[in-house]
């Protein structure tokens, strides 16, 4: 099967008519560019649901082993333009939706994106579906149907504000309503033993209604299998109260129940919702477990074998109740032996944690557990109590070692530390780059790796190029087409080949001439957005990521104002106009990432209207970043900004798509950006700033970040005019928390202490781009080194060694 972008296809029209009247329900002539979004969208939904069944059947029959990847957040973005793809079918809509006198990324644009997911844990969860299917595992993604997803980002006067974001008011054509498949999901109430038999007396139970969405993989018919949840009030219930009457009664236990999968929870939350985010939890891990316990027995009529044909995976802690609740099924529904039990479950799950930042691991009050749980909350205290005693063979009578081992922490309110379940509960725990799995065992998992130093490993992230690189950027994906040929699409390692063109001018003329109009696509979309106008042929310098205090966007910010500064006072030197662009929400109660948002609007202002400045400098803020505002920004960045202080960010996956897309990195020894300087070269990326060890050595040592501030007159001065005001006339005192936290509050994430270093390299940079040839060189070198960056390579390495399935070449 063909993989390049067909333009001699048949036309879809006839198609699409008939899709019209069928589906849509609207005559041709009529049809809005929603209407064609729709008609086209249903073309391509009856063949996805072709290779669906088509694939259950071959799986079904070759009883295959099976991995099941267990998320809270699937980061989906929209559907259309990837399913076209993976069916050889682009050229033909497109074609088609031209005979109405439309063009197809219009109407594409008219989908909503399925946003049911954070950031870049969501998003790789949904590249790695992407790769499951390409690669043709057996696969399954579960999670949960949100009716709200992220929430919509506006900016007003500068500030976030957030909408809710109902991706579902009008029906998405891409879902497949399983009637037949459901699970019940009890919560509350006791638990009664009986000799060695427990019995859970449940006090509420919620139906899970299964709601599939096809994956297609590229260049193969297999697909995978996204299956997410919906809960609805058990039928009985809505009858009790209809009967008697009382409808506001009826509609609000309706609710009750309903609202677990109303919400995707935004990162940092609340403690009032917290109840309700372990209920989201448990309810998609209890409906997961059902599910795959029951196509398991259909297969294999004992649960005896399951380590041997089902692997599931965590997707960080948030389904880690899952260990407890298999082996409840096991032993409490199924009576297996607990020894046993615990042996298949090990066998059964794996972990990748995505996170070390304290505040992110997860852990419940004991008491809201034995609420919420009160049967898992004993399981969970067996394994604890069979795990402590085990660890005290290991080192006798160190109660230190113990304690912090526990799946249970006593300090203040008892509380149950789920990625110590989740370790326990696996056979591999894998970070997700070089440093960040290195760093597991060396800090927050250290005693863990003492006890077992061979589940510990490393699956560095990827990216799937047929999003990020053939849809987001057909300028550039046509050239290599033309160039390499279009195996890189599944072979991503072709991509070296581009070594060889590098020194051809012609080619390097051509790899410019297509970053030029995406940066001009790019430039329209800041236009319509921001009424900003950019010049194309400035240094396009973006940011785009959750906005958090790690991250330094505020760092960012620094280098903007000096460079104002600068500006102002030598105009005439020989500047690099550039263009930095920021993109990002920030969690709707982090104060310090909303205040972050405001200063690079305040700026922005100030900067964009000053006629000393002119395009020698903009500061621009595209709102409500997701999928499809990142697909129109990879493409049109020079230079991609990873800058967190070193050994914070677990990976980076930004890093990853804005270098595949051409773009040269200024970033911290952090994260994936080792591993892609490791890839590139030293002289193909700009690093700056204290590595890791020096970090903690510097906060070991008594940091003072005011004596950096007192001895650089340029940062005193940048911190001044923040503080002074001058970006905040109305009010002065706007930014004075965000200037205190660095001067007095100990600069947590030490931009200070980097602050001259990113300076430096940030010259560095512009001297550079003042040579368009030996820029282009490297540009075109970080494109030719991505290879190892897809996550084809990271789904065969997790398939090969911690899944145990097996995959083609
Ligand atoms: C934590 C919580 C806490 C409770 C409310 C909801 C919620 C949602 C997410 C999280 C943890 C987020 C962790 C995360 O997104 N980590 C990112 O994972 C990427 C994929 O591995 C990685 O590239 C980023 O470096 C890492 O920050």
């Amino acid at each position: 099967m063909s993989l390049t972008t067909p333009t001699d296809r048949p036309s879809l029209r006839a198609a699409i008519d008939e899709q019209l009247l069928k589906s849509v329900g609207v005559p041709a002539r009529d049809a809005t560019q929603t209407d064609l979004m729709k008609a086209v969208a249903e073309i391509a939904r009856e063949q996805l649901s072709q290779r669906w069944v088509e694939t259950q059947q071959a799986d079904t029959d070759d009883k295959a082993r099976r991995v099941y990847y267990l998320s809270m957040e699937f980061l989906i973005g929209r559907t259309l333009s990837n399913a076209l793809a993976a069916l050889d079918l682009t050229g033909g809509a497109a074609a088609g939706v031209n005979e109405y006198g439309q063009k197809f990324e219009e109407v594409a644009d008219h989908e909503p994106d399925a946003a049911l997911g954070n950031g870049g844990l969501g998003r790789l969860a949904a590249c790695f579906l992407d790769s499951m299917a390409t690669l043709g595992l057996p696969s399954f993604g579960y999670g949960i149907r949100y009716e709200y997803g992220m929430f919509a980002q506006d900016i007003i006067r500068g500030s976030q504000v957030e909408y809710p974001d109902p991706w579902l008011a009008d029906g998405t054509p891409w879902e497949f309503p399983r009637a037949d498949i459901s699970a019940p999901v009890r919560f509350g109430g006791w638990v009664e033993h009986f000799g060695e038999r427990a019995i859970w007396r449940h006090a509420g139970e919620v139906v899970a209604k299964a709601y599939d969405m096809v994956i297609p993989g590229h260049g193969t018919r297999r697909v995978s299998t996204l299956r997410l949840w919906k809960a609805v009030a058990p039928a009985h219930l809505d009858l009790q109260a209809f009967n008697t009457g009382d409808y506001g009664r009826a509609a609000q236990v309706k609710n009750e129940y309903e609202n677990i999968s109303w919400v995707l929870y935004p990162n940092d939350s609340t403690p009032a919702g917290r109840e309700l985010r372990l209920r989201q939890e448990y309810f998609f891990v209890a409906a997961s477990v059902q599910d795959i316990l029951q196509r398991h027995l259909a297969e294999h009529g004992s649960l005896d074998n399951l380590h041997e044909k089902v692997a599931m995976h965590l997707n960080d802690t948030h389904p880690a109740i899952a260990v407890a609740e298999l082996m409840r099924v096991l032993c409490d529904d199924h009576g297996m032996p607990w020894v046993k039990a615990w042996e298949i479950t090990r066998q059964t799950f794996s972990y990748t944690n995505h996170t070390l930042m304290p505040e992110a691991l997860e852990t419940w009050p004991v008491s809201l557990m034995q609420h919420v749980l009160p049967r898992h909350l004993e399981i969970i205290f067996r394994i604890n109590a069979e795990f402590l005693e085990l660890a005290a063979t290991v080192r006798p009578g160190d109660n230190g070692f113990l304690s912090r081992l526990s799946l249970i922490d006593e300090a203040g309110e008892r509380r149950v530390r789920m990625a110590h379940l989740s370790i326990v509960g696996s056979h591999k725990v894998n970070g997700v780059s070089a440093l960040h799995s290195n760093l597991l065992v060396q800090t927050i998992f250290a005693d863990f790796a003492v006890l077992w130093p061979d589940r510990f490993t490393n699956m560095t992230n990827g990216v799937t190029p047929r999003r990020w690189l053939a849809q987001a950027n057909p300028g550039l994906a046509g050239l290599l087409d033309r160039s390499i040929g279009s195996g890189w699409r599944l072979q991503l390692s072709e991509l070296k080949k581009l070594e060889a063109l590098r020194e051809d001018a012609a080619f390097r003329a051509e790899f410019m001439a297509i970053k030029r109009a995406n940066k001009a696509r790019l430039a329209a979309l800041v236009e319509r957005e921001t009424g900003v106008k950019l010049n194309p042929d400035s240094l396009f310098d973006v940011q785009v990521k959750r906005i958090h205090e790690y991250k330094r966007q505020l760092l960012n910010v620094l280098h903007v104002i000096a460079r104002y500064q600068a500006i102002i006072a030598a105009p005439e030197a020989d500047w690099v106009p550039r263009v930095t662009l920021f993109a990002g929400k920030a969690a709707s109660s982090y104060v310090a990432a909303k205040s972050i948002i405001r200063l690079i609007h305040d700026v922005g202002q100030v900067i964009n209207n000053d006629p000393r400045v002119g395009d020698r400098l903009k500061l621009v803020f595209v709102p409500n970043y997701g999928v499809s505002v990142a697909e129109v920004i990879m493409p049109g960045a020079d230079l991609s900004e990873q800058i967190s202080t070193a050994g914070t960010e677990a990976s980076g996956t930004g890093n990853m798509k804005l270098a595949l897309n051409g773009a040269l990195t200024i970033g911290t020894d952090d994260g994936a950006n080792i591993e892609i300087r490791e890839n590139v070269g030293d002289d193909n990326i700009f690093i700056f700033g204290l590595r890791t060890p020096e970090v903690a050595a510097l906060k070991r040592g008594g940091y003072q970040p005011m004596r950096l501030c007192e001895s650089n007159l340029a940062l005193k001065s940048v911190l001044d005019a923040i503080t002074g005001g001058q970006f905040s006339p109305d009010d002065p005192g706007r930014y004075r928390p965000l200037v205190d936290a660095l001067l007095w509050g100990g600069d947590h994430y030490m931009l200070l202490a980097d602050y001259q270093s990113y300076i430096d390299t940030q010259y560095r940079v512009d001297a550079l781009y003042q040579q368009p040839e030996a820029w282009a060189r490297k540009a075109i070198t970080n494109v030719a080194n991505m290879g190892s960056f897809s996550a084809d390579r990271t789904i065969a390495q997790y398939a090969r060694e911690i899944w145990g399935i097996p995959v083609r070449a």
